[in-house]
């Protein structure tokens, strides 16, 4: 089995971790003690890949949960699913990090990481053949961001060959008032270039932007945005964790998705989102969920994709689609996924796909100026039969557009004006810390920007015009 571990860090990313459990075992029919209540056997087919079988049938998130302060783990065992963990699981600290860095990454946290490291080895003992880590935190926060780093750091050093994913929340003023967070976010961005394979940004002032403008919430608060974001995760995950005709696993996406290894910051996106008042009047369709993925406002980072140009991206659509089509099977189609043989099901299945990369294809040409040219077939497809509870289908995202420098460049201005200055840098000195890492995460954000700049503005080379042949004349 391609088994995944997941972590999940600090207040952010266990409030989002737990929600993401919460909806994928209902997904696979489990209740909240793990217990198998399902109805169809798909359910159980991949359920491996983030669950592990224990006795009587009973199955346990491959989770490890880690805060430097208690709280959030403790709303997670007291919450409605606190019963599905394995208790020897949770990693918790005594006083937290108090939004520094330093303090995850240098004094209280890297006391706590070996603890978290021998309780994710021996989790990925037991698989069968890992294929990867997911680690879910904030850039924000002081064990998020910092301790993050160092794990993130470290298992990249034991696990070199296996994918590590992380899901990294992207602080912002709308849903935060800490002032050091610019700090924490570039210390923490400058070590995912070179420590991670995947970084899927979920911006929170897109969160908020979404909440108030496309799901018309007044008020929009944290339990809102994480909602979004686990439907999000459950849609990218859902190739993974359900058998398809394009069983995408991590690495067949990082194939196709990071064209240079340092430009894997994705962008996440996810239809269809409306708002409560108008969920009566829509009418879900593949052209509808295609369209609607391209759109700025279904973005998780708050960044225009018509500003920069798309290097790759993948779409996971998922439910019943409708098998209505004009064309012949493309024979373009078969290379990117193999029949499994079972008859007219993969063809009704593979019938379907077509439609979903007719309509991915149609947006692509649409929106060519957007996507840069020299990297032919850069969009995947993928689909999985099983639709998300309470909808007919959705599609998830996931583009690595060069536009993501823009958040990232007002980011590393932030912070550089706070450096000039030296405020707050007592704190981080204080743990130990030295400021020329605070100068060496700046200037590699910098250069992250640049590279992106660079290839946004990169124009395809004539290198396919053929030299003349010449022939000999007899
Ligand atoms: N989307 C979302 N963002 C959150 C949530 N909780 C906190 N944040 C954001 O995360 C950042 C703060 O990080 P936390 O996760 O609270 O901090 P932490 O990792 O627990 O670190 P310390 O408390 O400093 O030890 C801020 O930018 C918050 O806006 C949440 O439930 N959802
Ligand atoms: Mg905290």
């Amino acid at each position: 089995m391609r088994e995944i571990v997941h972590v999940q860090l600090g207040q952010c990313g266990n409030k989002i971790g737990e929600k993401f459990w919460e909806l994928i075992s209902d997904e696979h029919g489990l209740n909240a003690d793990g217990i198998f209540t399902g109805e169809s056997e798909l359910q159980l087919q991949r359920i491996n890949v983030y669950f592990v079988e224990g006795p009587g049938q009973r199955f346990v998130p491959r989770a490890i949960l880690v805060d430097l302060d208690p709280g959030s783990l403790d709303d997670v065992l007291s919450g409605p699913f606190g019963r599905l963990f394995k208790p020897e699981n949770f990693v918790a600290g005594r006083a937290g990090a108090a939004n520094n860095w330093a303090k995850g990454y240098y004094s209280e946290g890297a006391e706590l990481a070996d603890l978290a490291l021998d309780l994710i080895r021996t989790e990925a003992e037991c698989c069968d053949l890992m294929q990867g880590i997911q680690i879910v935190h904030s850039l924000g926060g002081g064990t998020g961001a910092g301790m993050g780093a160092l794990l993130m750091c470290k298992l990249k050093e034991e696990y070199p060959d296996r994918i590590l994913k992380v899901y990294s929340v992207i602080p912002s003023s709308e849903m935060s008032d800490v002032v050091v967070e610019p700090y924490n976010a570039v210390l923490g961005l400058s070590r995912s270039i070179e420590c991670t394979d995947q970084t899927y940004c979920i911006d929170n002032r897109a969160m908020h932007y979404i909440c108030t403008h496309v799901l018309k919430l007044a008020t929009p608060t944290f339990s809102d945005a994480n909602r979004l974001i686990s439907c999000c995760m459950s849609g990218i995950t859902a190739c993974f964790r359900f058998p398809g005709q394009l069983n995408t696993d991590l690495r067949k996406l990082q194939v196709n998705l990071v064209p240079f290894p340092r430009l894997h910051f994705f962008v996440p996106g996810y239809a269809p989102l409306f708002s409560r008042a108008s969920a009566p009047y829509k009418v879900l369709s593949v052209p509808e969920l295609a369209q609607q993925l391209f759109h700025a406002n279904s973005m998780f980072v708050y960044c225009d994709p018509r500003m920069g140009k798309f290097l790759t991206l993948a779409a996971i659509f998922r439910g019943r689609m409708s098998t209505k089509v004009r064309n012949p099977l493309s024979p373009s189609l078969f290379h990117t996924f193999s029949l499994s043989g079972d008859g007219g099901q993969t063809r009704f299945a593979l019938v379907c796909l077509q439609r979903v990369d007719e309509q991915m294809f149609n947006m692509r040409n649409k929106n060519s100026p957007y996507f840069v040219e020299w990297i032919p077939n850069n969009v995947q497809t993928a689909m999985c039969d099983i639709g998300p509870r309470g909808l007919s289908m959705s599609a998830s995202m996931i583009s690595n557009t060069t536009a993501i420098h823009e958040p990232f460049k007002r980011l590393e201005q932030v912070f550089g004006g706070m450096l000039t200055k030296k405020a707050y840098l007592h704190w981080y000195t204080g743990e130990g810390m030295d400021e020329s890492e605070f100068t060496d995460s700046r200037a590699a954000m910098q250069d992250l920007v640049s590279e992106y700049q660079r290839q946004q503005e990169a124009v395809a080379e004539s290198s396919f015009v053929e030299d003349p042949v010449e022939y000999e004349e007899e």
